[in-house]
């Protein structure tokens, strides 16, 4: 078994001789540790931030700053959160209503919030051109306009959004509309309606955060052997009502997760990144890539205790997943020890039908592009060419790579000419996926998605609506997800123009 540390009550710290890690790197992770340290916790629940009005704006004070953590008993690690030492609160805001963010960074560096799956002016969207510098503020209003979901923030700071997420500069969002709130689905934040951010660590000795940019872990993007749910090592949670809608987020830098319960048992999935599921979708695994979200449904009526586990991604036919495999990297983490309370409150019946959504109709388009995302390891190696490139083309903040006009559809044909797979994401657009090498996609990524997998050799085709918000001048991202392939050069930009 290769569950290396949880369950055992290990937690095995880094060596910290971060410049020698390799291949061969598995061994510092098991070098000592404090052996009391994972003793389990409860859960952390981020607090839930409905912000203040202000002249009719709901407004969300938002300081990003330096922090101390305890993930282990008797051990302190230097951290970075948002209105604490890490991660940052749960915004909790209305479909049709204005928002401003008050944002103020005092963590000795620049910085940036970007918000992950929001369709927002592009001055608004906080990526890599609207730089906060260290000790100043930024401002951005948006109105809120899109389905009821679960969606997060984030640095995308470039070149430091891996080290600086890694560190905590990331937060939840959770988008209601009336339309989801007639559905009676378990809505009581903390007690039947739980944000989960799964974020793999590694650990110096000292209790300070492991992270290198070294070749390896650029290439196959910065892991660790901890897992962080919310912040917390080890968490369990007593659940007090026969069903439980756990809202996944992989807040991970670069790890891909299937996630499944310790007896098998089945779940529904109910949504995916930008909101629900025309339909409850039965499973029994579900597969969350790095910014991927999704919202299940779990039902504890047996009054049996059960673990959600996070196994290694059915990407083990690629060279990631094999590269793991030979490093021993393929884990399996505990995520929460769920424990049912003895007297569980009824829940409603799960609605046979959610939402309504269009038929993604390819026929809608007026325009198609191609992204074709590379990794040239011989230039990597060799120091010549881009490592990670976009239609051959490392990020140049100041090229603007793809002008799209306002009011149009498009399709765009994502290509993977490397040998990993490359979570892809798209600023401003909650897309569609129409086909993966022609096929039409499974039920659980039939819904509105800002992220999607690209496996090696794969064209995935999807639609995109860009019916509003028109900038000459200021650009989103496309990019991939793996934070250190970001940081990397795998990032293009996109004007949405009149
Ligand atoms: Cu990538």
């Amino acid at each position: 078994m290769k569950t290396l540390l949880l369950g055992g009550g290990i937690a095995a710290l880094a060596d910290g001789a971060g410049g020698t890690a390799g291949y061969g790197s598995l061994g510092r992770w098991l070098l000592g540790a404090p052996a009391a340290a994972a003793s389990p916790r409860p859960l952390a629940i981020p607090t839930l931030l409905v912000g203040e009005p202000r002249a009719g704006v709901r407004t969300f004070d938002l300081n990003l700053q330096k922090g101390v953590s305890r993930f282990f008993d008797g051990v302190t690690t230097p951290t970075l959160g948002i209105n604490g030492a890490y991660l940052g609160p749960t915004l909790k805001m209305r479909v049709g209503e204005t928002v401003r963010m008050e944002v103020t960074n005092r963590i000795g560096e620049a910085s940036t919030i970007h918000w992950h799956g929001f369709h927002l002016p592009a001055g608004a969207d906080g990526g890599p051109h609207q730089v906060i510098a260290d000790g100043a503020s930024w401002s951005p209003q948006f109105e809120v306009r899109q389905r009821a979901s679960m969606l997060w923030y984030h640095s995308h700071m470039v070149p430091r959004t891996g080290p600086q997420v890694y560190h905590g500069l990331a937060g939840v969002a959770y988008v209601e509309d009336e339309e989801t709130g007639r559905l009676d689905l378990p809505g009581d934040y903390g007690v039947d309606d739980v944000p989960l951010v799964l974020q793999d660590r590694a650990f110096n000795r000292d209790g300070s955060l492991f992270y290198s940019t070294n070749m390896h872990n650029t290439m196959m993007g910065m892991r660790g052997n901890v897992l962080l749910v919310n912040g917390t090592v080890n968490p369990y949670f007593e659940a007090r009502t026969q069903k439980l809608r756990l809202r996944l987020l992989n807040g991970s830098n670069a790890r891909f997760y299937s996630l499944g319960f310790s007896d098998n048992r089945r779940f529904s999935l109910i949504g995916t990144d930008g909101g629900l599921l025309e339909r409850p979708y039965e499973t029994s695994h579900i597969a969350l890539a790095p910014a991927e979200r999704a919202q299940i449904i779990v039902d504890l009526s047996d009054g049996r205790p059960v673990v959600l586990r996070a196994f290694p991604a059915p990407t083990s036919g690629t060279m990631g997943g094999m590269m793991g495999g030979m490093m021993g990297d393929d884990f399996n983490f505990d995520v929460l020890d769920i424990r049912p309370n003895g007297q569980r409150g009824r829940s409603a019946p799960l609605p046979s039908r959610l939402v309504t959504l269009d038929r993604p109709d390819p026929g809608q388009a007026s325009g198609a592009r191609r992204l074709v995302l590379q990794m040239g390891m011989g230039g990597m190696m060799m120091g010549g060419g881009e490592p990670f490139s976009i239609n051959g083309k490392a990020m140049d903040m100041n090229r603007i790579d793809e002008v799209v006009r306002v009011g149009t559809t498009e399709i765009w044909q994502l290509e993977n000419r490397s040998m990993m797979a490359h979570p892809f994401h798209i600023h401003d657009v909650q897309f569609r996926i129409l086909d993966r090498d022609g096929a039409p996609p499974p039920p659980w990524e039939m819904g509105l998605k800002d992220t999607v997998v690209v496996n090696p050799d794969e064209r995935v085709r999807l639609l995109l609506q860009f019916a509003d918000y028109s900038d000459p001048d200021l650009p989103y991202m496309y990019h991939c997800h793996v934070l250190e392939h970001e940081d990397s050069g795998m990032m293009g930009q996109f004007v949405v123009a009149a």
